[in-house]
Formats: structure tokens, C-alpha cells, sequence
């Protein structure tokens, strides 16, 4: 079978950089054709530096493209207080060997659509500002996009009460995004907060003694920190990873097919996904909501694939 096309739209990140060990273990099946970067966590020179790095470590061959600097109407936000003043504390990272190519992550995105022979799945880990672009720049790349595999929103929220960050940074554009008519796969916080990678997990994790393990165990001690500090969690839920392994092992989860309307006008309610679990609303249900995971077969799984890397 053919390998499965994928861009990596993300802002490392320390979930993000876990989402991009996994695609990267995954040779035979995903064709990883790009990471393209966006300002999120922290600024977007600091994502994409965290990119490069994560690169260098994994021997990527994929080629990196820094994305937008601010959201499309906004100002910029960040969330230092979650990932550190670089996006992604915690492990020491090699200094990147590569550098982020001329083109603007949103023409990349654009240009490898247009050229694509089949269609390719977007991968949006951080706030869905490039996709949002790449779609309003050319409308006519919708027909190339597979699936549109995102994580974001939920029932309720991690940066306001009602929002999850990565919509809340950037909700003009995850309405473009989820008005776009595209088949989209959505991993909110219902189902990423139940793979919190605790203490127990972790010292599981670092028994696997390969280099990748150490540094995903590094990764995974700093998020849960600060995941512990600010929402008494047991450890750090690794959102963005859901998406990966999903492309990997879809059956690890459970959906709902709903309808989900992004909030950006509310008071209080501004990047709040409003999610019909039970379509009181008679709208089309045009997402596909994951709500739960088989949480010992993800673990078992995430810990094939640290052991697949070498020592
Ligand atoms: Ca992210």
C-alpha cells in the first residue's frame, strides 16, 4: 500500500515534539512531505527552532517552513507558563543541523496540494492559522486534502473556561477551518485528557533506555510539571499525540460524528467549540468527534514505538 501523505502543521512544543516521534517512527506507512510551523506555545521563531531541533535528533529528512508570526486577526498569545520561555524546556536538544526553508510554510502548504499526485492529510497540532490561510489563499486545494486530523476545542476549556488554547489563539481561523466543508478528525481535550502520562508511565518509558525514550521521558517530566502546577493533573496529557497515533491505529479510539461551530464572538465564550454531542441543533454533523481511547492499548502502543528507535 502506498504510504500515507502527511504535512505536520505544529508550534513545539513539547506535545507537539511527541506527535512528531511518532509520525517520524513510521517509515513504511507515513510520508511525512513537510512540518510547517506556526507562533503558538511560543513565538513562531522559537517553534520553528524547536522543529529544527527535533529534526536534527530524529534524523528527519522532511523539510521545515516557518509559518504565520500572529494569528489572522488578533494578537499573538502565548503559553510559556506551560512549555517554558523556548516552547519546549525541559531535555537538552542538539543545536539543529538543518535550517528552515525560504518558502512561507502557507505556500508549502499551497504548493505541495497543487503538485500532490493523490490526496494528503493535514496534520494541525497548534492554532489552525496556516491552514486557515493556505484554504482562503486556494480554495481549489480542497479536493487534494484527505482528512484534516487536528487537535483542539472540546467540551470545555484549558485556556478560558470555555476554550482549549489552540482554537482560542486563533479562532477566526479554525471557523474557516471548520466551515470549510473538509472531513475533519477532531482530538479534544474529552478524549486528550485521558492520556496523562504519569509518573508511573513515565519511569515504564525510561526503562526502554534508548535515546528517544530518555528524551520523550526528559519531555514528558517538564509538561508534567507544569500540567501538575496549574491543573492538578497526575502528569502532562499529550494532546497533539493523539494524531499520530490515530493515523497509526485509528481503532485506539472512539467517535462521534457531530457537529462542531466555533465560538468568536462570545464574551466569555470566545474560541469555545460548540460541540452537539446530541444534535439538539439539527445541524449537519460534519465531525468526527474523538471522545474516548483504549488507554492501555495507546500506552502499549507509544511504548513500541520508543522501543523501535535504536540505542
Ligand atoms: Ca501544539
Amino acid at each position: 500500500m502506498a504510504r500515507r501523505k502527511v504535512i505536520l502543521d505544529c508550534d513545539p512544543g513539547h506535545d507537539d515534539a511527541v506527535s512528531i516521534i511518532i509520525a517520524a517512527s513510521q517509515k513504511s506507512d507515513l510520508d511525512i512531505l513537510g512540518i510547517t510551523t506556526t507562533a503558538g506555545n511560543v513565538e513562531v521563531e522559537k517553534t520553528t527552532c524547536n522543529a529544527l531541533k527535533i529534526s536534527t535528533l530524529l534524523d528527519i529528512d522532511a523539510p521545515i517552513f516557518q509559518g504565520a508570526k500572529r494569528p489572522m486577526v488578533k494578537a499573538a498569545e502565548i503559553a510559556p507558563e506551560i512549555h517554558g520561555e523556548t516552547g519546549m524546556d525541559g531535555p537538552k536538544l542538539p543545536e539543529p543541523k538543518i535550517t528552515a526553508e525560504e518558502k512561507h510554510a502557507v505556500d508549502f502548504i499551497v504548493d505541495t496540494l497543487k503538485q500532490a499526485d493523490g490526496k494528503v492529510t493535514l496534520v494541525p497540532t497548534g492554532p489552525l492559522t496556516n491552514i486557515a490561510m493556505a484554504l482562503i489563499k486556494a480554495p481549489e486545494v480542497k479536493g487534494k486534502i484527505d482528512e484534516i486530523v487536528l487537535m483542539g476545542g472540546g467540551t470545555f476549556g484549558n485556556w478560558t473556561p470555555a476554550a482549549e488554547f489552540n482554537i482560542y489563539v486563533d479562532a477566526e481561523a479554525a471557523k474557516v477551518v471548520f466551515d470549510s466543508n473538509l472531513p475533519i478528525t477532531m482530538f479534544g481535550l474529552d478524549v486528550t485528557h485521558q492520556v496523562i502520562a504519569t509518573k508511573g508511565l513515565r519511569e515504564r518509558f525510561s526503562a526502554i533506555d534508548n535515546k528517544i525514550s530518555h528524551f520523550v521521558v526528559e519531555l514528558l517530566e517538564f509538561f508534567g510539571k507544569t500540567n501538575e502546577e496549574l491543573f492538578g493533573f497526575d502528569g502532562g496529557p499529550i494532546h497533539d499525540a493523539c494524531t499520530t497515533m490515530y493515523l497509526i491505529q485509528p481503532e485506539l479510539f472512539n467517535f462521534k460524528h457531530v457537529n462542531v461551530e466555533i465560538e468568536t464572538k462570545g464574551e466569555y465564550t470566545y474560541g469555545m467549540t460548540a460541540v452537539d454531542l446530541y444534535n439538539v441543533t439539527g445541524r449537519i454533523p460534519h465531525v468526527k468527534f474523538a471522545d474516548s481511547v483504549d488507554q492501555e492499548a495507546f500506552w502499549q502502543l507509544f511504548g513500541e514505538i520508543l522501543s523501535s528507535y535504536s540505542r
